[in-house]
């Protein structure tokens, strides 16, 4: 079996490699530019994605083409623009009828096509829809174990955050079922304990992968990682331990969780065969303070069209194929889907892409092909068009607008309070010289070097041709909200939403106080715990240490495959909220993507679900009650701790020196020395199986205390996201 693909492949792509490449993508969420100990941070604790940098290939200008977190992840999946599939204004809530329709392409089909076993952790946030039509295993993941959108989009003032009894900032999204964690389509709880939910994640990672390597073939894991979005929260290891906070804890988990992956594909022998890649969706959520990321040296965060809410980490860490260094090419989320087709020697879909071929840069064989960068505002519109362009060094802003996300930064051009403004002629900056977009080169007009203006004249005209070229999709946010779509772990329960309630048992022991209702979650005979999945320094072996799955009672959210799905085009749009310009909907082509992408070539053992069910559940649930929080209180104290509890530094890797030595136009990474760990030199093909894993082993396991009854006071009130994004 393995030679006949191997066999095909070498054909097909006519790459040397004998075999595809395993993908491991890690999207980190809310991360800003400046978080990472490997781009600056000076308290981050961050040893593993230091080392993926020290080994790999570390971008300093690499983005995503939308500082919120659903069209950035439409983004990430079709290497299509957010305005082409439909995914804008805003993003999508868990009773939103829209979705990423069927018919765009993920990279997952791509590649599950080419015969990878494919699986996703973590935050989906593409659509949920009537019956999960919009889930992961309907758009090309064999096996899916998350939260559908955002671990803040349902009440959380009653979580536990950080153990033992460290309850969540805030009470986030009032109104909505609790979140649910999903296992492929069903639920397994409701809401899930967070302390342990990274940990279940890397189970299930592990699983997959050694799944693949037993069934020789590729996998692609994609491993969306809830870390670093508002709320922060982590396990019992982490909490307290970062010397940066909440936030930092909650990064500091993250990075242990790299360090478990990495250590799995050591492990299995495959350091040298799998392509690892690191970035995330949107910069940081300054709003929530120093319980939010840091974009660094960039201007503003999530929510705008600056630097700091386009502009994010990213790493390439490959042994053998990718060098060492730090390139200055651009590239961009879009870019990975036409990039892991041509590593995988896929076919690509048929349909326009937005995305660009950046192999040669990656195997160091050529520069960047991607020479301009295009970024819509959170709410975007065709009569206005792309609010900013990057193109070489030069950045020309034509709108700007600020975000309640990027509130409380000392600049008031990020706030909420800053209205959308036409800038004609726009801020222009030099971001080779001036990455923070201080310094306008047009803001007199009788010093405007000459070499600025023809930059201003050619921004203006790709601006002119791109918006011209574009045809915006229809709005799947515009299909509107239907609250009986939310998922339910008790179908037909009263009330809802609260009575959607079946929140995963806790680690040890049973919760004192009150007894916990969770009917039919475990049936008779089952141990009522599951034993808790803990990250640590070293993982256990691959085939051990899997949570045992909660098995799914009837009547739960099983959705069984069956019938076409309508085509989304007939659903009409609805009129948008206020604050759009104009309806986009009319005289707007139909853009449901030309050609239907061929069948899953390969579907042997893991069929993916095809198609939307017509089974409505009976038993609907009520209309929720209104209730979503006002925008924006004014900022909150935060009870920040200070004093750090130990020391980070040591053992962490220096972050990569700077000093680019040669002009951005090389397009060759710069050798850098290699770190040890988990991470050995890989001269051939095959690695060595890697014993020692993770360079630092975080702290030890400690048992989860129990939790303290909640008491019933209401926390304080605390600024809540706008939109729940
Ligand atoms: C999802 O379905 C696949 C295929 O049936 C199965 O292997 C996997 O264990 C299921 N659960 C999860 C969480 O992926
Ligand atoms: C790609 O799509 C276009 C338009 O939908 C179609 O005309 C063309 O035949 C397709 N090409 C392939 C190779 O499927
Ligand atoms: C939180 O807990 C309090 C006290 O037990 C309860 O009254 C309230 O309904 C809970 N809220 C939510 C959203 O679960
Ligand atoms: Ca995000
Ligand atoms: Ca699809």
């Amino acid at each position: 079996m393995a030679m006949l693909w191997a066999l095909a492949l070498v054909l097909a792509a006519g790459l040397d490699a004998a075999r595809p490449p395993n993908i491991l993508l890690i999207f980190a969420d809310d991360l800003g530019y400046g978080d990472l100990g490997c781009y600056g941070h000076p308290s981050s604790a961050t040893p593993n994605l230091d080392q993926l940098a020290a080994g790999g290939l570390r971008f300093t200008d690499f983005y995503v083409p939308s500082s919120l977190c659903t069209p950035s992840r439409a983004a990430l999946l079709t290497g299509r623009l957010p305005v082409r599939t439909g995914l804008y204004p805003g993003v999508l809530g868990p009773s939103s009828r829209g979705g990423l329709p069927l018919e765009e392409v993920t990279l997952a089909e791509v590649l599950a096509a080419r015969g990878y076993l494919t699986g996703m952790a973590g935050k989906w946030h593409l659509g949920v829809g009537p019956e999960g039509t919009f889930l992961p295993p309907h758009q090309g993941f064999h096996r899916f174990l998350g939260i559908p959108y955002s671990h803040d989009q349902g009440p959380c003032q009653n979580l536990t955050c950080f153990p033992p009894a460290t309850r969540c900032d805030g009470t986030c999204d009032q109104g909505l079922v609790p979140v649910p964690l999903l296992a492929n389509l069903s639920v397994e709880a409701q809401p899930p304990w967070l302390p342990t939910l990274e940990a279940h994640y890397v189970a299930f990672a592990r699983d997959l992968m050694a799944e693949a390597q037993r069934q020789a073939r590729p996998f692609f894991l994609y491993y969306a990682s809830h870390h670093t979005h508002y709320p922060q929260f982590s396990g019992q290891s982490f909490a307290g331990q970062s010397g940066r906070g909440p936030f930092g804890d909650s990064l500091m988990e993250l990075d242990t969780v790299v360090g478990a992956l990495m250590t799995t594909v050591g492990d299995l022998g495959l350091l040298g065969e799998t392509l690892v890649l690191f970035t995330a969706d949107n910069g940081p959520e300054t709003m929530r303070m120093s319980h939010g990321g840091c974009s660094g040296l960039l201007r503003c965060g999530k929510g705008t069209t600056y630097e700091g809410g386009v502009r994010e980490p990213a790493l390439a860490f490959w042994p053998g194929h990718i060098s060492p260094g730090v390139t200055h090419e651009l590239a961009s989320t879009l870019d990975l889907l036409p990039t892991l087709t041509a590593l995988a020697g896929a076919s690509l879909p048929n349909v326009t892409l937005d995305g660009i071929d950046l192999s040669p840069l990656l195997l160091g064989t050529g520069k960047s092909p991607r020479k301009t960068l295009f970024f819509y505002s959170a709410n975007p519109d065709e009569i206005r068009g792309v609010f900013a362009v990057r193109s070489g060094k030069y950045k020309a802003h034509f709108f700007t607008q600020g975000s309640a996300h990027s509130d409380t930064t000392p600049d008031p051009a990020c706030h909420a309070s800053s209205p959308l403004t036409a800038h004609d002629p726009p801020l222009l900056f030099d971001l080779s010289k001036d990455p923070g977009e201080n310094y306008n080169l047009l803001g007199d007009v009788a010093k405007v070097p000459p070499e600025a203006l023809r930059a201003l004249k050619q921004l203006e005209l790709l601006k002119a041709q791109f918006d011209a070229a574009m045809t915006f999709g229809p709005s799947q946010m515009a299909r509107g909200e239907d609250p009986a779509l939310q998922i339910c772990c008790q179908p037909g329960c009263s009330p809802q939403p609260s009575c959607c309630y079946c929140p995963e048992p806790r680690p040890e022991g049973r919760p004192r106080g009150r007894p916990q209702p969770r009917p039919k979650l475990v049936p008779k005979g089952r141990p009522q715990h599951r034993p808790e999945p803990v990250l640590e320094g070293r993982p256990q072996p691959v085939a051990e240490g899997r949570p045992q799955s909660i098995p799914i009672p009837e009547g739960r959210l099983q959705l069984i495959p069956e019938g076409r799905p309508e085509p989304l085009a007939e659903v009409r749009p609805q009129p948008v909220p206020e604050g759009r310009p104009e309806p986009l909907a009319e005289s707007r082509p139909q853009a449901v993507p030309e050609g239907r992408p061929e069948p899953l070539a390969d579907s042997r053992l893991e069929p993916m679900s095809e198609g939307r069910p017509e089974l409505l559940a009976e038993g609907r649930p009520q209309p929720v009650p209104e209730g979503r929080p006002e925008p924006l209180a004014e900022g909150r104290p935060q009870p920040v701790p200070e004093g750090r509890t130990e020391p980070v530094a040591e053992g962490r890797p220096e972050p990569v020196p700077e000093g680019r030595p040669e002009p951005v136009a090389e397009g060759r990474p710069e050798p850098e020395p290699v770190a040890e760990g988990w991470l050995e030199p890989v001269a051939e093909g095959r690695p060595q199986p890697v014993p020692e894993p993770i360079s630092e082993p975080i702290s030890q396991t400690v048992p989860e205390p129990i939790h303290e009854p909640i008491p019933p006071t209401v926390p304080e009130p605390i600024p809540e996201s706008p939109g729940g994004e």
